[in-house]
């Protein structure tokens, strides 16, 4: 049976409610949208200025809606509201926010959304990967004939898929959303990794994996990586999927998955072997694993599932294959904004048995970066560092070089590729966010792009 949100917004607690809306980014205009819709009283704080009218046609209302626009800075007050709903990335720790934060009318789009929504939904966090398996997992649901919607920090807002008839909606969470969210039941949740990410947010690595592990509050199913002991709470040993890297110990399920050096199994079958996919690395196939546990968990068959994951060839700017000159492959990883993700592009660049250039560097955003010392040392002949924390690079080897910019690497990185000749791998591959030198890491990425060709040519 289709589930459906339509009619659901007459019952709304949030009538003649004055509500006041922290950040007007993406998140605080779909809240300010739909609370309009639903009869609140809104005011929106934002540190920057915007013009009501602007905002008005961006978001489709009528300029005489009942919101106005206040500036949000350390002296802002608010007390006096009935709700108090908070963008993702507007920190916690805001010292506006230290009379309310703890209140139980401070608030998330997330909880609204639990609040209307009556579709079932999967939860997927995770320190690296969440955008790849949500992604997978929309199209193996769709080829299994279910409609499902995706939303949450893959950039749809939550409460904008209300109201459209679906089966499922998957919904990638981030620690931000997680974080501020009180209620979000989900049908299946799952982390799919954690690794140092965002310290700087959540203070440590303890609250950054507790905020991540807030998705398993109210859920049915719970899928989890045995690799990974964070992935899991210490008081749940149970769940009800499983992936891994190893074959799990003891009796065989038909929801604990792994891959060997045949492909990813499943009760002693073979059912996707590395030679069937597109990108066939080991993260990858991981991946591949939760998307299937997730549709055992729902109870739907894997046999179309499997079939859409062997034609995937994965999303921009994850291991992206950039071009191919003589022996040298240059392979785009801007995503890779944390230590863990750089690690897996590491291993996948050892497994494919590529001498390695890696380009590394930019803001750490507080992360450790010790974790990388080993596997630079095992993997890579040359690290070129360049952007905001790219000094912390240098201690962990004669082989890391310091430059002063991405185009300054990738000629550095084109010229010992060139030094010998054999199979080589020029990645950029970050471990670090693009914020200190680029507008976003798909722009990094684009100029990695531009970069490598512009050269070549
Ligand atoms: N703002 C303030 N004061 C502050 C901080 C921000 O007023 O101290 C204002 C900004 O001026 C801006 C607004 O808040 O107008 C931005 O709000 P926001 O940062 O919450 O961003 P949104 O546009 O609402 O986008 C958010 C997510 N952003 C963050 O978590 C930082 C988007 O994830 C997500 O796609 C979107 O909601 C829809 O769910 C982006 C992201 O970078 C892609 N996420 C991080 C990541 O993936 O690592 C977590
Ligand atoms: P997220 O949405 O969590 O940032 P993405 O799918 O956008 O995840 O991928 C981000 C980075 O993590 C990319 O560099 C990608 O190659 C890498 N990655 C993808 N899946 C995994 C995984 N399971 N483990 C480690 N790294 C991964």
């Amino acid at each position: 049976m289709r589930h459906s949100n339509e009619g659901t917004h007459q019952a709304t607690p949030y009538r003649n409610k004055h509500i006041a809306i922290i950040g007007m980014g993406v998140t605080g205009r779909s809240c300010t949208k739909f609370l309009l819709e639903n009869g609140a009283k809104l005011s929106v704080f934002d540190k920057k200025v915007f013009e009501k009218s602007a905002l008005c046609a961006q978001m489709q209302v009528s300029e005489s809606s009942l919101f106005e626009l206040c500036l949000l800075d350390e002296q802002t007050d608010l007390t006096g509201f009935d709700y108090v709903v908070l963008s993702p990335g507007i920190d916690p720790r805001h010292p506006a926010l230290a009379s309310v934060r703890h209140s139980p009318n401070t608030i998330s789009d997330l909880d609204i959304f639990a609040q209307f929504n009556q579709v079932p939904c999967i939860g997927v966090t995770g320190s690296n990967g969440k955008s790849t398996v949500v992604d997978m997992l929309q199209r193996t649901l769709t080829a299994s004939g279910k409609t499902a919607l995706l939303g949450g920090n893959f950039g749809t807002c939550a409460l904008d898929l209300l109201g459209r008839p679906a089966d499922f909606i998957v919904l990638e969470l981030s620690s931000f959303q997680l974080d501020i969210s009180r209620r979000l039941p989900l049908a299946v949740a799952c982390i799919l990794n954690i690794t140092e990410d965002h310290i700087d947010r959540h203070d440590s690595f303890a609250g950054y994996a507790a905020a991540k592990q807030k998705i398993f509050e109210r859920a049915t199913a719970v899928v989890v990586n045995r690799d990974d002991p964070h992935t899991y709470l210490a008081s749940t040993s149970d769940y009800d999927a499983s992936v891994s890297q190893a074959q799990p110990k003891g009796k065989l399920s038909s929801h604990n998955f792994w891959q060997d050096a045949q492909g990813l199994k499943c009760q002693e079958q073979l059912l996707i072997p590395w030679a069937n996919i597109h990108l066939p690395l080991p993260h990858v196939m991981l991946n591949m694993q939760f998307v299937l546990a997730i549709h055992r968990c729902l109870n739907l068959p894997i046999e179309h599932a499997i079939t859409e994951l062997q034609s995937y060839t994965g999303l921009a700017h994850r291991f992206e294959f950039v071009a191919q000159a003589g022996n040298v492959r240059f392979i785009n990883d801007s995503k890779a904004t944390n230590p863990g993700a750089c690690i897996a592009a590491l291993e996948s660049a050892h497994h494919l048995k590529l001498r390695t250039i890696l380009i590394a560097g930019g803001d750490a955003k507080g992360a450790d970066l010790s974790c990388l010392s080993a596997p630079l040392k095992r993997y890579v002949e040359w690290c070129i560092v360049f952007g905001k924390d790219a000094q912390r690079f240098l201690n962990m080897g004669e082989h890391i070089v310091l430059v002063e910019n991405l185009q300054q690497a990738v000629s550095l990185a084109k010229q010992k590729a060139a030094l010998k000749d054999e199979p080589s791998l020029v990645l950029l591959s970050p471990a670090c966010a693009s914020l200190d030198m680029f507008k976003n890491y798909q722009d990094r990425g684009e100029q990695f792009k531009q970069a490598v060709f512009g050269e070549a040519a």
